[in-house]
């Protein structure tokens, strides 16, 4: 049984799009539990800082599984242009989603205790051909850059979007040009 919900019933995901036109949210985020947030909220930050609609939300696919469905069934009538999917160890969230929905599903691997991750990783990669998932790199890395993936989808079709992932990228540019190195450190003598 899922949160709060009786025998049968699953989560509704729909919006009434004529009273919320301006907060439809363009990316999804789910993850498999509240411990997957401080991995995922990088991916969160990125959609704030480029001003991104979005939603973000605990969808677990082993616990919840018909409210996963669900998400996945209504992602496209809710006019969600990509799911960002985060979870970890035998990580089904993303497969599963994108099994559900020709809406693009980016996979973010979270780091486990037990394998570090790379069973979260090989999890999502490994999708057999005919249902991709777009898989990043474990951890925070991989949810920033699936944000920023996200974000350049969207610019494709948003020239000011565009111009603003253009400055951000130009930003990191000048940040690299700035690093300088210290001094070598002394070694000693064995
Ligand atoms: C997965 O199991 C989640 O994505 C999470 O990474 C992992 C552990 O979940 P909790 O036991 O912390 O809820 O479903």
């Amino acid at each position: 049984m899922c949160f709060g919900l009786g025998e049968g019933e699953t989560l509704k995901f729909d919006i009434d799009h004529e009273k919320h036109p301006m907060t439809q949210a363009l990316i999804g985020v789910v993850m498999g539990s509240s411990s997957d947030w401080d991995t995922m909220q990088h991916a969160v930050q990125i959609l704030q800082q480029f001003g991104i609609p979005h939603d973000a939300r605990v969808v677990s696919a082993h616990r919840m599984p018909d409210d996963m469905f669900a998400y996945a069934e209504s992602a496209a009538e809710r006019g969600l242009q990509a799911i960002i999917a985060g979870a970890g160890g035998a990580a089904h969230l993303p497969g599963m989603l994108a099994a559900k929905t020709v809406v693009p599903v980016l996979g973010v691997p979270v780091q486990t205790k037990a394998l570090s991750g790379v069973d979260s990783l090989h999890s999502i990669v490994q999708m057999p051909k005919g249902v991709p998932v777009a898989t990043f790199a474990i951890g925070p890395a991989g949810a920033t850059n699936a944000a920023l993936f996200a974000v350049a989808m969207l610019a494709n079709h948003d020239p000011a979007l565009r111009q603003k992932l253009a400055a951000f990228r130009a930003e990191q540019t000048e940040a690299a040009r700035a690093m300088t190195l210290p001094p070598v450190a002394s070694l000693g003598k064995a």
